[in-house]
């Protein structure tokens, strides 16, 4: 395949994601107006749920995308890996911040990912609520709906927010040393529940970094593209290694990633 039809076949799939992101996102909207009557499942606990929404804007997302691309692979928070039968696989987190989504607070999204073998090559999440979509291409820059945005290169973990992840899947001591030493060192967090939006935060300078010491590839996958393509800084997430296990996320602006790296040594090893 010559390089053009490459890049042809991804400008593709970029267009009919951002189409599938807002048809999925009007789909949210309408179960986000009716909680009242949402159905919510446990998982693991109660602060692991599932609602009809995350299940309905899935099953949109997968039938949309196979639609057009029937041979691409699919993994998804709900519906789990579907094997396609060529290099490209999406990953899809239909709901991102599930647990605010059914609270009725506003912090959830839509995150959809392209991988081309092992590599991120499309990153999208979308806030249906702010009719935010942050968007990036591999090599071709990082957007907020149509305009170009970059991570805060400016500001450092003292005078910047960083968004921080917690959850039951890591012991509560690695997140309480890491709030200490963040703390200690002038800085300040902030946790909203949806480890992709806060990703988008850092990708348009909002958030000065973002660390959770363990997300999964649904997540945050879109969201270290839209980082990367935005100039910020991103620690590595194995693929496919850790793609249905998941792993630490970290971003920051270029500023303050060498002291964030940092501090999530110093708390690893407390
Ligand atoms: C959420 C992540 C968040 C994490 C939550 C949960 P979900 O994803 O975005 O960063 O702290 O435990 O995993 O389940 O709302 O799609």
């Amino acid at each position: 395949m010559t390089t053009i039809q490459s890049d042809h076949e991804i400008e593709q799939r970029a267009a009919r994601a951002t189409t599938v992101i807002k048809e999925a996102g009007d789909l949210a909207l309408k179960f986000f107006a009716d909680l009242e009557n949402l159905a919510v499942d446990e998982k693991q606990n109660g602060q692991d749920v599932v609602s009809a929404a995350d299940k309905a804007v899935e099953t949109l997302i997968r039938a949309a995308i196979l639609e057009h691309y029937p041979q691409d692979g699919l993994l998804g928070e709900e519906e789990g890996l579907q094997s396609g039968s060529n290099s490209y696989t999406w990953v899809i987190d239909p709901i991102d911040g599930t647990s605010c989504f059914v609270n009725g607070l506003k912090d959830w999204c839509i995150s959809i990912a392209l991988l081309r073998g092992d590599e991120t090559i499309l990153g999208l999440i979308y806030q249906p609520l702010t009719d935010e979509l942050f968007s990036a291409t591999l090599g071709k820059g990082a957007f907020l709906n149509e305009r170009r945005i970059s991570a805060n290169s400016n500001a450092s973990l003292q005078s910047g927010l960083l968004g921080v992840g917690a959850n039951f899947r890591v012991p509560h001591h690695l997140i309480v040393s890491f709030l200490e030493r963040l703390l200690n060192a002038g800085g300040m967090f902030i946790r909203s529940g949806s480890g992709a939006l806060m990703l988008a935060h850092v990708a348009c300078g909002r958030l000065v970094g973002y660390y959770e010491p363990h997300i999964n590839s649904w997540d945050c996958l879109a969201g270290l593209l839209i980082i990367r393509e935005a100039d910020g800084v991103t620690g590595e997430f194995p693929i496919p290694e850790k793609l249905l296990t998941g792993h630490p996320v970290i971003a920051a602006g270029p500023k303050a990633a060498k002291e964030l790296f940092q501090l999530i040594e110093a708390s690893q090893q407390a």
